[in-house]
């Protein structure tokens, strides 16, 4: 098989898993987990020197980081469907990966440590409410961009949607209050339901 993926799907694999569903391909699952100290070890390391999932390996090109990892698949096997061929389309795409790891991706992961991940008596509570008033920020633009198209990029999902939602996937774990951005709760709903990120979080179960 050309393809591998490291990385148990219940850590950020899930968005590369995800999205190698999207598209349909055929790969070789390394259930690399960060739990047991399988990301530090020499072979790991060999692979990704930051000691982190996920990573591929595509026939021998190693990659890491999951929003590159994404952008690269999409455009490598999904070209003129979840990747755009449009310059503009492909750095809107880009702006939102990055945003999507710079704006959104700490809050949302500071609220669901401190709400569901954390032993109870590690928790706090302000610095999850905290978290929460950071992300209304975040969650008012993307309310806005998404009350004009039903996607990111447009009519149709992309690999923009995929990387934001992705990491707004945790939302629901963390229980934040979607309410007040109802054109991003549906989008995000919208996102969730697809046939590949079903597929995708099944893994995480296995
Ligand atoms: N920015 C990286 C973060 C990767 C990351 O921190 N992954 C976590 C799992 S979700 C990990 O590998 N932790 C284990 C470790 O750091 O040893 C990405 O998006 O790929």
């Amino acid at each position: 098989m050309a393809l591998k993926i490291y990385g148990v799907a219940r850590s950020r694999a899930f968005r590369t898993l995800w999205m190698a569903k999207e598209l349909g391909l055929d790969y070789e699952h390394v259930k690399i987990d960060f739990a047991t100290g399988e990301t530090r070890t020499a072979a790991h390391l060999a692979l990704n020197p930051n000691g982190h999932i996920p990573v591929i390996d595509d026939d021998g090109f190693i990659l890491w980081e999951s929003m590159a990892i994404n952008l690269y698949l999409a455009k490598r096997y999904g070209a003129g469907k979840l990747y755009p061929t449009r310059l503009e389309d492909e750095a809107r795409a880009w702006q939102w990966s990055f945003w999507g790891m710079t704006e959104v991706e700490r809050p949302v992961l500071t609220a669901l440590f401190n709400r569901a991940i954390l032993p109870e008596n590690k928790r706090d509570p302000a610095a999850a409410d905290a978290a929460e008033k950071t992300l209304a920020q975040p969650l008012r633009v993307l309310d806005g961009v998404l009350g004009h198209s039903a996607n990111l990029l447009g009519a149709n999902f992309s690999v923009a949607d995929l990387n934001v939602a992705s990491i707004l996937a945790w939302a629901r774990p963390a229980q934040i209050d979607m309410s007040a951005f109802p054109k991003a709760a549906d989008w995000l709903k919208n996102c969730a339901e697809r046939p590949a990120a079903r597929a995708a979080r099944q893994l995480q179960r296995e």
